[in-house]
This record gives structure tokens, C-alpha cells and sequence, in this order.
């Protein structure tokens, strides 16, 4: 199977369940990040795929999986049912060899095994913004500032989810699409967005710095806000209220 079959067979099989795909070479990730996280396993022109979620995920993918009593809702659910349909996705092409990397996914000395922002930047899918870009940066030096993605069409309403490395799979000419800068170089704005990120991110206004096309819908919204350990009984009140309406 080439690039196109596989890109189309991954496409086929995730936008619809609130997913965008978007391919890259291992050597444009590799050629920005320090070396100790580079990706070394891999030549530089092995094709990958970034896998975000879009708001419409939620009940596209997430609802069903969390309302299918046999599912298991004590572990992370969205990491699950999201691990759950990346898999289901790569099973349809055995002929690949594939490593499945996820955004959880840390060396046992925590550091993360791929840095999720740089491949959204690099793979075109949402622009990475951070201080090291901006010509007078305002934050003390000695604060740790997280860059952060903006998504053209959903700005913070998304998640970074996912990398398939498709160590089977090589193309050298694969066209670049190059991220959307969606402030336009405004350094202001720049400025902004990374303080709301990292001083006020709880408020999510960082997500709605431009006009997007769909946010997280109100049940989504609440249950992000759900503290992590009182999400199962979250689940469990949809669950029976599900129930109640069948
Ligand atoms: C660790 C982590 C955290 C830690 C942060 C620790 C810290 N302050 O650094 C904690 C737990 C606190 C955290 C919290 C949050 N996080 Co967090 N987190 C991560 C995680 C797992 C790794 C980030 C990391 O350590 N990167 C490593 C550092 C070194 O990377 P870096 O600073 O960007 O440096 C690299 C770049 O500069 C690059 N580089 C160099 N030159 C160039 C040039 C170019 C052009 C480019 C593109 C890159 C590049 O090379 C450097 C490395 O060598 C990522 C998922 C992932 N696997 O990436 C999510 C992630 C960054 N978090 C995310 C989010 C949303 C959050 C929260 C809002 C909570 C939430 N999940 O809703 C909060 C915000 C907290 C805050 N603002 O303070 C999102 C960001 C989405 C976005 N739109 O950008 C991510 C991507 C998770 C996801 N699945 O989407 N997080």
C-alpha cells in the first residue's frame, strides 16, 4: 500500500469519528527538536501521521465507547476509547510495521517520547507559539513558559493525540504544508495567548483567541472541568441517564 492508500484508508477511518490526520517526515520533526529527543530509530524520510481530536469527538467517539457498559471506566477513559480506535485503525494495514506512539507516553524519566506541539507545528496541522519566537519577550527568565498550539479552525478547542511512524512506509518528496500563523506574526497577540495558556489556562480562554468554527460542547466542557478521580461517577450519571431515556 503507498502514502495515498494509507492516508486515504486513515482518513476514511478517523474523520468521521472526529479526528484530522495530518502526515510528516520523521527528518522534519528531527531537525528542530534537541537531539536527546530526536526519533533515532527511524531513516529521515520514514513517513509518520499526527492524529489530533476536533470538539466533535466527544460524542462522536467518546459518548458511545463511555454508554458501552463493557467498557472498563477506571483507567483514563479518553486515553482508552482514543488508544482503542487508533488500533482498530492500524489493524487495517498489517502489511505496515507501525509504532503507535501516544502524547502520555514518557521515558521512565518522564520525559515525554514525543513532543506533541512540534509535530503539530511541523506537520502543518496547528501553528506552535512560544517565547523563544518573540523579538521583546515580557516573562520573567525564570519562569517555565509552555509554548502552545493554535489550530486554524478550532484555535484551543483540540488535542494532540497521537503519532503512527510508519516504518514501512518512505517518501522524500512529500509536499510540506506549512502551519497557519494565525496572528500574523503580531507579537501582542503572541504575548497574549501564551499568558492566558499559562497563567489562566483553567478559564480556556487561550482557546478562543480567534473565531473558530465549534468549541467543546457544554457536556464536554463539563467533563474536562470533572476533576480526573470524580470522572467515573461523572460517566456513571450519563450512563444512567441513558438508561433512563432508552
Ligand atoms: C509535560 C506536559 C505538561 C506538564 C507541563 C510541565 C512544564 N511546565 O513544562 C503539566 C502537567 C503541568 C501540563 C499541563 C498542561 N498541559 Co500539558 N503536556 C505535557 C506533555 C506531556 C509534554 C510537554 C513537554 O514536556 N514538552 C517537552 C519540552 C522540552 O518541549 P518544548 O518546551 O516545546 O521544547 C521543544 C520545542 O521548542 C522544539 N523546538 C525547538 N526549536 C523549534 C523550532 C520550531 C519551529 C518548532 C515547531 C519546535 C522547536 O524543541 C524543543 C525540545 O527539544 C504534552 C504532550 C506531549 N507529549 O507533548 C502535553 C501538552 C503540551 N499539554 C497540553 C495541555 C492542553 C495542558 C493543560 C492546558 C492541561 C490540559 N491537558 O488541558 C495544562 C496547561 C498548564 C500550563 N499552561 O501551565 C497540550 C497542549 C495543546 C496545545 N494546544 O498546545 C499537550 C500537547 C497535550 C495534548 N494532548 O494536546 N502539561
Amino acid at each position: 500500500m503507498d502514502f495515498e492508500a494509507v492516508y486515504d484508508l486513515l482518513q476514511a477511518d478517523l474523520v468521521n469519528s472526529g479526528f484530522e490526520i495530518h502526515p510528516f517526515l520523521i527528518s522534519w520533526y528531527n531537525s528542530v527538536v534537541d537531539p536527546i529527543f530526536r526519533l533515532t530509530d527511524y531513516d529521515d524520510d520514514t513517513v509518520a501521521f499526527l492524529i489530533i481530536s476536533t470538539p466533535t469527538m466527544f460524542e462522536k467517539t467518546f459518548l458511545p465507547y463511555a454508554l458501552n457498559r463493557h467498557k472498563d471506566l477506571t483507567r483514563d477513559p479518553i486515553d482508552c476509547c482514543v488508544k482503542e480506535k487508533i488500533q482498530s485503525a492500524v489493524e487495517k494495514l498489517p502489511e505496515h510495521e507501525i509504532d503507535v506512539l501516544f502524547d502520555y507516553d514518557l521515558w521512565p524519566t518522564r520525559r515525554p517520547k514525543i513532543i506533541m506541539q512540534t509535530v503539530g507545528h511541523i506537520s502543518g496541522a496547528a501553528y506552535f507559539y512560544s517565547r523563544h519566537q518573540l523579538i521583546n519577550d515580557p516573562f520573567p527568565k525564570d519562569r517555565n513558559m509552555m509554548g502552545v498550539c493554535i489550530h486554524p479552525k478550532y484555535g484551543g478547542w483540540f488535542a494532540l493525540r497521537s503519532v503512527l511512524v510508519f516504518k514501512t512506509l518512505k517518501c522524500s518528496s512529500l509536499p510540506r504544508v506549512l502551519p497557519v500563523d494565525v496572528f500574523n506574526g503580531d507579537e501582542a497577540l503572541i504575548i497574549d495567548v501564551l499568558q492566558r495558556f499559562n497563567y489562566s489556562w483553567q478559564d480556556s480562554t487561550y482557546r478562543n483567541v480567534i473565531p473558530v468554527i465549534a468549541t467543546y460542547s457544554t457536556l464536554q466542557q463539563s467533563y474536562f472541568q470533572t476533576k480526573p478521580i470524580d470522572r467515573f461517577v461523572w460517566l456513571d450519571n450519563i450512563r444512567q441517564m441513558n438508561n433512563e431515556n432508552v
